[in-house]
């Protein structure tokens, strides 16, 4: 049986690709395994009978038989230890990746997100400016030391894998605000990721259920 992730019904987003489902449709496709999805409205999201899947009422879950988890990243490492494709073979290339998989969500993705949410949240705020004073040269000290580590590599680490696709995932929340731009290699480092097939197919996936919401 395929595995069913969880998605917005209507994603927040209006099929940017950025909400966190998209980390995992992209890692399920480079692998090539089908999957389903149960789409969920916010309501439904904070029911008892979700929040007994995903304590915190977010998507994504994903569930196969009996196994249910949740929280995107550890989606993709699981997806990545069961098929070829997202880990090395070369255990020390491996332990590597799983290093960059924890950076992206543990070390990257916290002050970019938290710069995200105050230009979501809170612009209208009287502190917004003196808050985003510290918070940008926040993200740009992160960036400038991913920029330096990757240089002229394609990748992180060796081949492509799901550290790649976790700190792709990340760095595409900057993109309204372009500081990514900054950093040629890290734009063109997103860019080849979001080049990939697999990487397409998910996004025109997530899409197509934006799509179909707002023709209902
Ligand atoms: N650590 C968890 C994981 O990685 O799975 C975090 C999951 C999470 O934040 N899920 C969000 C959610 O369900 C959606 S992805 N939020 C509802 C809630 O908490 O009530 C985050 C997100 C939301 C919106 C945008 N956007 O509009 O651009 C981008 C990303």
């Amino acid at each position: 049986m395929n595995p069913t992730i969880t998605a917005f019904e209507t994603s927040p987003d209006r099929g940017q690709g950025l909400a966190r489902d998209m980390r995992v449709r992209w890692a399920l496709e480079e692998v090539g395994q089908p999957y389903e999805v149960r789409l969920l409205s916010f309501k439904e999201m904070k029911e008892p009978a979700y929040l007994a899947l995903q304590p915190f009422g977010q998507i994504p879950t994903y569930r196969e038989g009996e196994l249910v988890l949740f929280d995107s990243g550890a989606i993709v490492f699981h997806i990545a230890e069961h098929h070829a494709g997202l880990l090395p073979s070369d255990t020390n290339a491996r332990a590597r990746a799983i290093t960059w998989m924890f950076t992206a969500v543990s070390t990257m993705e916290p002050p970019v997100v938290e710069h995200g949410m105050m230009k979501i949240a809170e612009s209208g705020e009287p502190w917004f400016e003196p808050r985003m004073a510290l918070l940008e040269p926040r993200v740009h000290a992160r960036l400038a030391q991913l920029s330096a580590h990757l240089g002229d590599a394609d990748w992180l680490d060796g081949a492509f894998s799901a550290a790649d696709l976790l700190m792709i995932s990340v760095l595409q929340r900057l993109r309204s605000s372009k500081l990514v731009d900054g950093y040629p290699n890290l734009a063109a480092y997103v860019a080849r990721g979001e080049a990939r097939p697999a990487y397409q197919r998910a996004f025109a996936a997530q899409l197509a259920v934006f799509e179909a919401s707002q023709a209902r």
